[in-house]
C-alpha cells in the first residue's frame, strides 16, 4: 500500500474499549486514520492517529454529514487486491488500502427512544449515513478487510491479528455481524419514520424486528428440535423488562418450556396487586391466590391444585423474604402430606439475600428468576405456516373492566369482588376457559377444551364442593348450549357468573340464572387465548 503499513480505520460513537483496541493495533504496527472524536479519544489514549482530513484533503463538512464519504477512503476499504487494475487505481491516485476498518452507528435507537422527547429534526440528523457505507463496504470486501462493529470481538481480533492466523470463516463472522449491525439499524430508523408519519394506530406494512441471540437451548419443546432463545433488541434496549432480561440467581440451565411457562407465570402474577401467588403448568395457572400473608397466599395457590403444581412454575408479584423461601423449601404437598414440593422456577420480582440463600439450598436445579415487570402496549407475535400474525398485547388494565349485572338478583360485594379475581385469572388461562374462584383464591380452572362445556366441568369438579357460593368465569360468552353449560353451573351453587356477553343466545343464560337466583355479569370483553 501507499503507506507501506498496514492501515485500520477506526470511526465509532460507542467508544467503549478503545484505548484497548487503539494501542492493541499500534503495537502491531497498524496505522491508525480516524474522525474527528475518534481521533481525539485514541489521542488521549496515547495512540498515533491521522485524521480523516489528511486523506481525504477535504474538511469535514456539512456539520460532519461528510466526514468519511471519499473516494480515499472507500477506494482503500473497496479495492479487490487480486484485481491489477484495482490496485494500479489506487496507486494512481495515492490511495492506500486498509485491513481493518472499526465502526459503530450513532446511537440512532437510544436517541429516538429515549423517554425525553426529541424533535424530528434531531431525530433526521441521528441517521448515520457515512457510518454504515464503511461498514457495508469492509463487510463486501471481507476477504481483505476485517469488519468490526462490536466491542467484544476486540479480543478475538487483536489476538488473531497477532498470531497472524486470520482465518475465512473469522472473516465472514464479522462480515455478517456487520450486515446485522445495520440491518437493525435501518429497522429502527425505517420504524421511527413509520410512527413519524403514521402514528402509532396503524401496523405499518412491513416489520423488521431487530433479533439478538440471548442463547442457544439445548432443546425445543421435544429433545429432537434444536432452539435457541433470541430477545428482541429494541425492546430490550429500551429495558422493557419481561422474561427475556430476567436474571437468573440459581439453578439449571433455562430450557424452551421453561420459557414459555415462566412467560406465562409472570404475566399472571403481575396483575394482581395485592400479594400474590400464581402456580403454572404448562403454561396455565393452576393455582392463583392473593393474601396479605404471602406465605398463606402460596400455600392456598398449591392446594388449589397440587398434582398439577408439582413440578411446576412458582411466582410471586413481591420479595422472596427468608420465610418464604424457607416455606417454598419445606412445604409437603397436600396430596400425600409428605413428599416435599418441587419446582421447576421460581420467580419473584426480587429476593432478599437471606431468602435467595434458602431457596439455592432447595435444589441445585430449581432456577431462581428476578424479573421486572412487562412494559405494557407491545406488539404481541405468533408464527404460523409462512408468516406471523401481530397484535397489541392484551394489556386492559382490571380497572378498565365494567362488571355489568344482567340477572334479577345483584351480586354481594364479596361475590362480585369474587367474579373480579375469578376474571383475572380467566385472561391467562388457554381457551376454552372457565374459572372458578372465591374469597382471592382459585378454586378451580378448565382450560383447551375445543367445548367450554368440558372446560366448565373440569373446573367445577377440581373446585368440588367449595365451588358453593364461589363465582365462575368464562373467557368467552356461552353460545347456545346454555342448559349443558349454564345451568351445570347453576347446578353446582356458584353464586355469580361472569362472562363476557354478546352471544344470540344471552337471554337463555339470563333466564336460566334467574331461574336459580344466580348473579350474572357481563364484562363486555373478551379474553381468547389460544
Ligand atoms: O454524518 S455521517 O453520516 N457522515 C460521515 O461521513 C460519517 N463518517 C463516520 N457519520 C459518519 N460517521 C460516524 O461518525 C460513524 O459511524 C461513527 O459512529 C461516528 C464517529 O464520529 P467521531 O469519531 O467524530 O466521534
Amino acid at each position: 500500500s501507499v503507506s507501506g503499513s498496514k492501515q485500520a480505520l477506526i470511526s465509532l460513537s460507542d467508544k467503549k474499549d478503545l484505548a484497548l483496541l487503539g494501542n492493541g493495533l499500534q503495537e502491531l504496527g497498524y496505522k491508525i486514520v480516524s474522525t474527528g472524536g475518534t481521533a481525539s479519544a485514541l489521542e488521549g489514549n496515547g495512540v498515533s492517529v491521522t485524521r480523516v482530513e489528511e486523506l481525504t484533503c477535504f474538511p469535514e463538512m456539512l456539520d460532519g454529514r461528510v466526514k468519511t464519504l471519499h473516494p480515499n477512503i472507500h477506494g482503500g476499504i473497496l479495492a479487490r487486491r487480486d484485481q491489477s487494475h484495482h490496485m494500479e487505481a489506487l496507486d494512481k491516485h495515492g490511495i492506500g488500502t486498509f485491513d481493518v476498518v472499526i465502526v459503530n452507528l450513532y446511537p440512532f435507537y437510544d436517541t429516538v427512544s429515549s423517554t425525553n422527547e426529541i424533535s424530528f429534526e434531531d431525530g433526521i440528523e441521528n441517521i448515520d449515513i457515512g457510518g454504515p457505507a464503511m461498514i457495508r463496504a469492509a463487510a463486501k470486501n471481507h476477504k481483505d478487510v476485517l469488519v468490526v462493529v462490536d466491542s467484544k470481538d476486540y479480543p478475538e481480533l487483536l489476538e488473531s491479528l497477532k498470531a497472524n492466523k486470520v482465518n475465512e470463516q473469522f472473516r465472514r463472522k464479522l462480515a455478517w455481524k456487520a450486515f446485522q449491525h445495520v440491518a437493525s439499524y435501518d429497522s429502527a430508523v425505517s420504524e421511527w419514520l413509520w410512527k413519524q408519519t403514521e402514528g402509532e394506530d396503524k401496523f405499518p406494512p412491513s416489520l423488521t424486528v431487530p433479533l439478538s441471540l440471548k442463547s442457544s437451548l439445548r432443546y425445543g419443546e421435544n429433545p429432537h428440535q434444536k432452539a435457541a432463545f433470541y430477545v428482541d433488541k429494541s425492546l430490550a434496549e429500551f429495558n422493557a423488562g419481561g422474561i427475556a432480561t430476567a436474571i437468573q440467581h440459581h439453578g439449571k440451565e433455562m430450557s424452551y418450556n421453561n420459557y414459555l411457562d415462566a412467560d406465562a407465570a409472570w404475566n399472571c402474577v403481575c396483575e394482581f396487586k395485592k400479594p400474590t401467588c400464581v402456580v403454572v403448568k404448562h403454561t396455565n395457572p393452576c393455582g392463583v391466590a392473593s393474601r396479605e400473608d404471602i406465605i398463606e397466599a402460596y400455600r392456598l395457590a398449591v392446594k388449589a391444585d397440587p398434582v398439577s403444581a408439582f413440578g411446576g412454575i412458582v411466582a410471586f408479584n413481591i420479595e422472596v423474604d427468608e420465610v418464604l423461601a424457607k416455606d417454598i423449601r419445606e412445604f409437603r404437598s397436600p396430596t400425600d402430606g409428605e413428599t416435599r414440593m418441587f419446582y421447576e422456577i421460581v420467580v419473584a420480582p426480587g429476593y432478599t439475600q437471606k431468602g435467595l440463600e434458602v431457596l439455592r439450598g432447595k435444589s441445585k436445579t430449581l432456577r431462581i428468576l428476578e424479573a421486572s415487570q412487562n412494559s405494557k402496549g407491545k406488539l404481541s407475535l405468533r408464527q404460523v405456516g409462512g408468516g406471523w400474525l401481530a397484535q397489541d398485547s392484551d394489556d386492559l388494565r382490571p380497572e378498565d373492566i365494567q362488571f355489568k349485572t344482567v340477572s334479577e338478583k345483584t351480586p354481594e360485594e364479596s361475590e362480585l369482588h369474587d367474579a373480579e379475581f375469578a376474571w383475572l385469572c380467566v385472561k391467562h388461562v388457554k381457551s376454552n376457559a372457565i374459572v372458578v374462584a372465591k374469597n382471592n383464591c382459585m378454586l378451580g380452572m378448565g382450560s383447551g377444551q375445543p367445548n367450554r362445556v368440558e372446560s366448565l366441568r373440569i373446573a367445577l369438579r377440581k373446585a368440588g364442593t367449595e365451588a358453593k357460593g364461589a363465582a365462575l368465569a368464562s373467557d368467552a360468552f356461552f353460545p347456545f348450549a346454555w342448559k349443558d353449560a349454564v345451568e351445570e353451573a347453576c347446578e353446582s351453587g356458584v353464586a355469580v357468573i361472569a362472562e363476557p356477553g354478546g352471544s344470540i343466545r344471552d337471554n337463555d343464560a339470563v333466564d336460566c340464572c334467574n331461574k336459580y337466583g344466580v348473579s350474572l355479569l357481563f364484562t363486555n370483553v373478551r379474553h381468547f387465548r389460544h
